[in-house]
């Protein structure tokens, strides 16, 4: 009877110190199996909502989550990287099981990547990657190949205007300044049109993927370049944006100037049908199904590939036509 007593008695003290947090919470044992029932909490970091792109990955993140039954702390940071770092490092504060978020740019993560390594809490890109020179600080990077989405816009310039004869004259409307799809897409159209002397970018700028942004950078080139040719936009609602601006200044987008574009989401698609864009390469937002099994996988400390690249595709203006009713964003 007294060694049943004393077992008893070992337990539940066992029990209490556990529950006063010597180690790690029952709810959210940090990189543990999830809390109560085994339920998962993950903290997501979003960028903003500055784009249609934007919007649907949201969307898609915040509706897997609820799918998969994990409990989701999501936090917008309006596309400022202090909210991003302040809103990981409250996850790390709540003893979140596992951290996604979507860097706003490639550069400045390292402190609060180390912090949640350090915590024990591991980490999950989505979207968009970082520069870091620090070991093992997240599990895997789940996103597209922008600098292949950037080739495919630039191989179809070099197609479109194959038989120009004399300069091709391009405007670039750039995505967020530092942002990895902003590089990557750079450098994957530049390497594309290269060949092609040509083929001039006579003027590159930022419209931070935004539709007023699009809009306001094109009037400006519109005003300094009498003859474009083409806009490669980096998003669709950059090249939106563009399409307000040529039509206010008397011209036809998609036909005075061409506009190739990256996203394809509806509106963009809907120019695309509608003739008012030439060419979008897609680009997929829908990764919230993709990383809650990620994440499932990485809580229960199973491995997952460092790299997980999400498909593209391409459209022309037939194509845009065709598609457009079955698409889901
Ligand atoms: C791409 C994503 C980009 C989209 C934009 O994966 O990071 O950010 O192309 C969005 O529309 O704003």
């Amino acid at each position: 009877m007294k060694k049943i007593l004393s077992a008893m008695l070992a337990v539940a003290t066992a029990g209490v110190l556990a529950a006063c947090g010597s180690g790690p919470a029952p709810g959210n044992a940090p990189g543990g199996g999830g809390g109560a029932g085994g339920q998962i909490t993950m903290g997501f970091s979003q960028v903003g909502a500055e784009s249609g792109w934007r919007t649907a990955n949201t969307t898609s993140i915040q509706d897997a989550a609820k799918a998969a039954d994990i409990n989701l702390k999501f936090s917008d940071a309006n596309g400022k990287q202090e909210n991003q770092i302040s809103a990981i490092r409250s996850f790390i504060q709540q003893r979140v099981n596992v951290i996604a978020f979507s860097p706003v740019v490639r550069t400045g993560w390292d402190a609060v990547l180390l912090e949640a390594k350090n915590a024990n809490i591991p980490v999950i890109l989505t979207d968009r990657a970082v520069d870091t020179q620090e070991k093992d600080v997240y599990k895997t990077f789940l996103g597209a190949d922008f600098v292949q989405e950037g080739q495919w816009a630039g191989e179809w310039v070099v197609k479109e205007f194959a038989n120009a004869t004399g300069p091709v004259n391009i405007v670039q409307l750039e995505g967020t300044t530092g942002s990895d799809p902003a590089l990557e897409r750079s450098t994957g159209f530049s390497k594309a049109i290269a060949a092609n002397p040509n083929l001039k970018v006579i003027a590159s700028q930022t419209g931070d993927f935004t539709r007023a942004g699009g809009k306001q950078v094109m009037e400006a080139f519109l005003k300094a370049n009498p003859k474009i040719d083409l806009v490669f936009a980096q998003n669709d609602d950059m090249g939106l944006g563009a399409i307000e601006a040529i039509e206010a200044a008397g011209k036809k987008p998609g036909q005075d100037i061409k506009i190739v574009a990256i996203d394809a989401t509806h509106d963009g698609m809907q120019a695309l049908a509608d003739g008012k864009m030439n060419f979008i390469v897609e680009c997929n937002p829908l990764l919230g199904p993709q990383l809650m099994d990620l994440a499932k996988k990485v809580v229960a400390g199973e491995p997952v590939p460092a790299r997980v690249v999400t498909p593209d595709q391409t459209f022309d203006q037939q194509q845009a036509a065709a598609i457009l009713p079955e698409r889901k964003y």
